[in-house]
């Protein structure tokens, strides 16, 4: 202790009262107290930091802004939080390279707005676009609604920073979309939830930011209807920038509970589909649309301008904080079914009689089923449900976790589901990595 409170070029707390907010993330899990909460400023500190963690023995947990939603970033026993908070680093457009270079530190809204005032777009947008750090989206690999045709944080990275367990900054990856010497250390970085080394930054992708956006309430008749749909725009050569769903069950609860602007929301079940391509806004365009929607739609409603797509995008974002106010003791998982197999899995899922509500991504397959009973329901029962919800995603072809990522909430059933070799490969990464086991202990694996 007496060490850590000299390190060299950081800010160490170690008072219990004020490491409290550090045992939390945005999800149901609370970690262990820390011994303490670093917050490094240069690579002394962070040497030092390695070095005391590999000769007494406590891990390094890192942090960005906490709003990870699987535990990620809580303490475990005898480690020290690694709040990158003050980690020094400006965010720089580079547009003869199409790329950002920006520090861990750095907000994602920043990252984003800084890409925008050059003219271009850093798609990733985790419902936390506006908290989160951008460290934590590349350790986590956040997706969010742009997934669908953007896909995930791991595709917008160039290169990385880490620290790794030598105690030194490595940097892996240039300033192009073309480097093909070998496997990808800096891939194997994103989205490893810190196991592997600490990342400190990274050079990012930019695409030219859209100038047009067609954003649309699809209404429906039948709610099953709904999930045909993603499968069958594709399959008609349209690719939307977000299709995101509410269930019946959300959808009536957001009518009649939620913010003002939900209120008048039409349908049974209820989608928010965006475009923005060229021309998305054109007759053509959206009457092809009109014919492939009609049949199922209950009508359909075109944001006039960008005051109205804002609106529609406001209830998406408060959705979640909605729910988990409505209904405190639920438990919102994150899975995955690929979108040819989405009617059958909602068909069986209602066939468990498990008591659940759902909405998220639906263009890309990634649900947000919260279940309902979680706050009644004995331990055993509750473990007992999830395990039904992984299997059957499992089952189909899909996974446990779309963009939360597995953390310490969903370790058991990750162990549990995996496929046969996949976690052996990971402890021997682990392994040859960090041998003595001080990245982010007890996590994922
Ligand atoms: C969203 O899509 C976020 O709104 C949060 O991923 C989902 O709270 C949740 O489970
Ligand atoms: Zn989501």
């Amino acid at each position: 202790m007496d060490a850590l409170r000299r390190l060299p070029d950081a800010t160490v707390l170690t008072d219990p009262e004020a490491m409290e907010p550090f045992r939390h993330d945005e999800s149901h899990v609370v970690g262990c107290a820390p011994l303490a909460v670093v917050r490094p400023r240069g690579p002394a500190a962070l040497r030092e930091l390695v070095r005391l963690a590999r000769s007494e023995g406590f891990g390094l947990v890192p942090r960005g802004a906490g709003t990870g939603k699987a535990g990620g970033c809580v303490p475990t026993a005898r480690t020290v939080v690694v709040d990158l908070a003050a980690w020094p680093g400006s965010i720089r457009v580079s547009p003869q390279d199409l790329s950002l270079t920006a520090p861990a530190s750095a907000l994602l809204r920043d990252v984003k707005a800084t890409a925008a005032e050059s003219g271009f777009f850093y798609p990733p947008d985790p419902n936390s676009w506006e908290s989160c750090a951008l460290g934590g989206t590349l350790a986590t690999n956040a997706g969010g609604p742009n997934a669908c045709k953007y896909g995930m944080t791991r595709h917008w990275v160039l290169g990385l920073e880490a620290l790794l367990a030598d105690g030194e900054i490595h940097r892996f990856g240039i300033s192009s979309v073309k480097a093909n010497t070998g496997p990808s250390l800096a891939q194997l970085l994103v989205g490893s939830e810190g196991i592997f080394g600490l990342i400190l930054g990274a050079t990012l992708r930019l695409t030219p930011q859209p100038r047009e956006y067609a954003t649309l309430l699809l209404p429906v008749k039948r709610w099953m209807d709904l999930l045909d749909l993603p499968g069958r725009l594709s399959a008609a050569g349209f690719l939307p920038s977000a299709f995101e769903f509410f269930d019946p069950a959300v959808l009536a609860d957001l009518r009649a509970h939620g913010p003002e602007a939900a209120r008048r929301l039409p349908g049974e079940a209820l989608a928010i589909l965006e475009f923005d391509e060229r021309g998305c806004t054109s007759d053509d365009f959206l009457g092809a649309l009109a014919d492939l929607l009609g049949p199922v739609a209950d009508g359909l409603e075109i944001a006039a301008d960008a005051r109205q797509r804002e609106g529609i995008w406001a209830v998406r974002r408060v959705t979640s904080a909605f729910l988990k106010e409505r209904y405190p003791k639920k438990v919102s998982e994150d899975i995955v079914v690929p979108r040819s197999r989405l009617r059958e899995f909602f068909e069986r899922l209602e066939r468990t009689g498990i008591p659940s509500v759902s909405y998220g991504h639906l263009g890309d397959g990634n649900l947000h089923v919260n279940l309902l009973a979680a706050g009644e329901t004995p331990h055993e029962a509750l473990e007992a449900q999830l395990g039904t919800l992984f299997r059957l995603a499992v089952e189909l072809g899909g996974t446990l976790s779309g963009e939360h990522g597995i953390g310490l909430a969903k370790r058991e059933a990750f162990l549990a589901l995996a496929a046969p070799g996949h976690i052996e490969t990971l402890r021997a990464l682990k392994r040859a990595l960090d041998p003595d086991g001080i990245f982010n202990p007890g996590k994922v694996i």
